[in-house]
């Protein structure tokens, strides 16, 4: 049966990169998730037979635009949109928007897949999708960002709809890109719907939506935890990347007892061994979010810090890690380096942000290992309640929806722990997220025939 699996993924995996060349991130993506099903996938032949996997590994739809606007000295400046629509077995398309130099679309495809199988773990009928462009926010003015979304819009509005498409920020998407971005759609549509998730709260947004994907994180890694006795309390916390989904894993992780000691951005990271404290954070918070400022800052403003330029926070001492910032940011040394130090735990707030070698090591050692389809899903999970509320025109409070968010995470630790047990108790997250994640859509496929 191991041949067979084996021998089913090399297959599956030379035709997937024949259609697709020269888009690394989607096939690394691809290949973990085909590893752990090949299993299912070879002892089923209605699986095989339907091409099930062959059918959710190719998008439903990919739209590529020009998004030509007007900088603010008047000249014409041209980034290219995208949105990668992948798989609506189980819901209207859902998923960010990432602006970012580096956005190709590898790098929306791989994002488009993991999000099918995270939206399938997180129960709500959400289908899997990822748009965005090679726009950088870096250093535009705010009528220069707005601009661009507006622009952007123009083309993505006729592609995109409450019930058809759904999108929501993901990194340099932020409240002030989804009002923009509303606005426009608004104004084309003559409409107001729930297009959009991550909405400010006073026209259609949800408690908590800015709040969810970092402390989702922190309710899935309290359930890792918990497994073996453990707690957040009294532990060193390392997390890269200073955004959304940093600054409110910060904020979780300290309020439930432990010391976050480092914060990180594309230039490099902080450490903090006396912990950034929630007075601390309250300045990240500003730093990043109002004056769009570096980390590296920190440092001058609090002498007990120390900044590392060029690198990556990998290297403390620390219990538990969560990489939030982006794809491939951890690799196998760092991981080496991490066991060394005495990591008991890593959970993934950025999509993908281990490398297969990182993985491995974690696995070998038997970590608490979680990947970001399962302990980020927090994040879409409240886009997902989001919807539900719009849908009823109503608002729930914060506790509600805390209450909501975090019987999800659980959930979706329970499906993890149900689907990646192996026969010596050691929980492969994993495994786990990829074949809880994919039955739901499976089953979707199977009843409604070969679309
Ligand atoms: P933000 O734009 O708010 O923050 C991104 C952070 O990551 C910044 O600190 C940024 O630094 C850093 N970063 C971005 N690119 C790189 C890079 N190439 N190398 C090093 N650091 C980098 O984004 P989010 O916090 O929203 O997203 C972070 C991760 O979480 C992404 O992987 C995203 O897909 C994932 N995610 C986000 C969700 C959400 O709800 N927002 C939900 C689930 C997952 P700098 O300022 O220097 O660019
Ligand atoms: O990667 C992700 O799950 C997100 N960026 C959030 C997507 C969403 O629709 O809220």
């Amino acid at each position: 049966m191991e041949k067979l699996a084996k021998q089913y993924v090399d297959n599956f995996m030379t035709q997937l990169i024949a259609r697709n060349p020269n888009e690394p991130e989607f096939h690394q993506a691809v290949r973990e998730v085909a590893e752990s099903l090949a299993p299912y996938i070879v002892s089923d032949p209605v699986l095989q037979k339907m091409k099930i996997l062959e059918r959710i590994a190719e998008p439903e739809r990919v739209v590529i635009f020009r998004v030509p606007w007007l900088n603010d000295k008047g000249e014409i400046e041209i980034n290219r949109g995208y949105r990668v629509q992948m798989n609506s077995a189980i819901g209207p398309y859902k998923g960010g928007i990432r602006f970012h130099p580096s956005v190709n679309l590898s790098i929306l495809k791989f994002l488009a897949f993991e999000q099918t199988f995270k939206n399938s773990l997180t129960t709500l009928p959400m289908g899997g999708g990822k748009g965005g462009s090679d726009f950088n926010p870096k250093g535009k003015s705010d009528n220069e960002v707005m601009k661009f979304c507006q622009s952007f819009i123009t083309e993505l509005f006729r592609h995109i709809g409450q019930d058809t498409d759904v999108p929501a920020g993901d990194i340099g998407v932020g409240g002030r890109e989804i009002g923009f971005m509303f606005g426009q759609y608004k104004r084309l549509r003559d409409e107001f719907t729930g297009t959009f998730t991550g909405k400010g709260l006073d026209w259609g947004g949800s408690p908590l939506r800015p709040e969810a994907t970092g402390y989702g994180v922190c309710y899935f890694a309290q359930e890792m935890l918990a497994t073996r006795g453990e707690s957040f309390e009294g532990k060193t916390v390392a997390i890269s990347g200073s955004g959304n989904v940093a600054q409110y894993a910060a904020e979780k992780a300290t309020q439930l007892g432990a010391k976050v000691v480092t914060m990180s951005d594309s230039s490099g990271y902080i450490y903090d061994p006396d912990g950034i404290d929630a007075k601390k954070l309250e300045y990240v918070m500003t730093l990043k979010n109002v004056f769009r400022e570096r980390i590296k800052e920190y440092a001058e403003r609090y002498p007990s810090a120390q900044y590392f330029p060029g690198e990556r926070p990998w290297g403390v001492k620390c219990d538990i890690a969560m990489p939030c910032a982006t794809q491939n940011e951890l690799n196998g040394e760092n991981a080496k380096a991490l066991v060394a130090n005495g990591c008991i735990c890593v959970a993934e707030g950025a999509n993908m942000p281990s490398t297969p070698e990182a993985i491995a090591v974690f696995q070998s050692h038997k970590l608490l290992y979680s990947p970001g389809k399962a302990s980020n899903a927090g994040g879409v999970a409240t886009s997902g309640l989001e919807m539900s509320q719009n849908s009823w025109r109503l608002q729930w409070t914060r506790e509600e929806v805390d209450q909501k968010l975090h019987s999800i995470m659980k959930n979706i630790h329970e499906v993890c722990v149900q689907y990646g047990t192996e026969p010596d108790g050691y929980v492969n997250y994993v495994k786990g997220a990829n074949i809880g994640g994919f039955m739901k859509v499976a089953n979707a496929m199977l009843a409604q025939g070969c679309v």
